[in-house]
């Protein structure tokens, strides 16, 4: 059984937030197209309390977009972004959520970022996703949303590791592409088994029972 795993189609990464992606919000059309074709259709929210430590401002003599470590690894400084609560952290407002059989929030402890919809930044606390859909009968999930070198990715490649089988749809992605980090995503997800895919032919390969 397949799902479509959404990522942080969120006003914030998309022009105008605050930590905008790149035509972030070009994709908004075709994740919409692609939500009839799945039965199952899951979304993450990335969800920081005020004050977080993966926000820059937490942070004396540091700028956005610096990198630190912390007791769990290197961590990317970022712009405050995706607050709680507020507007920044809503869906796009052209995103079709009435589908949505799932929301999972992630990042919402104060000391520790969280990329993965499977595991925080740590790489050991789990979300709680990967036994969603093991008892749900999901085994192959359709990745689209934001950004492609952060939060795709390292669903991506964690949901290989979990033994999930992993697509990314390549045209409902855009990445923040920091110091060539987008195309050493695509590297890093064709190393650890994820495959790039067009959303046609994500919905071509739909129901193979049917075809
Ligand atoms: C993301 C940076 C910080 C993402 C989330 O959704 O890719 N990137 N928080
Ligand atoms: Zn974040």
């Amino acid at each position: 059984m397949r799902a479509l795993l959404i990522i942080d189609l969120q006003n914030d990464f998309c022009p105008g937030g605050a930590l905008a992606v790149p035509e972030g919000d070009a994709i908004v059309p075709t994740v919409n197209k692609l939500l009839g074709n799945f039965e199952h259709v899951l979304m993450t929210q990335d969800w920081h309390p005020e004050g977080h430590r993966s926000f820059a401002s937490s942070h004396r003599h540091y700028e956005p977009y610096d990198v630190i470590e912390m007791d769990y690894g290197e961590q990317v400084l970022w712009p405050d972004h995706c607050v709680q609560g507020t507007e920044g952290a809503e869906f796009h407002p052209d995103l079709d959520t009435t589908h949505s059989e799932l929301i999972l929030r992630k990042g919402f402890r104060p000391e520790i970022d969280s990329y993965s919809a499977f595991y925080e930044n740590d790489g050991e606390t789990p979300t709680g996703l990967a036994g969603y859909l093991h008892e749900r009968g999901i085994d192959t999930l359709y990745l689209c949303g934001l950004a492609t070198d952060f939060c795709v990715k390292w669903s991506a490649v964690d949901g290989c590791e979990e033994g999930f089988d992993m697509y990314v749809i390549e045209d409902a992605t855009r990445g923040i592409d920091q110091d060539g980090s987008l195309q050493q995503a695509w590297r890093e997800m064709e190393e650890a088994g994820v495959e790039a895919i067009s959303s046609q032919d994500a919905v071509s390969n739909q129901y193979p029972s049917v075809l």
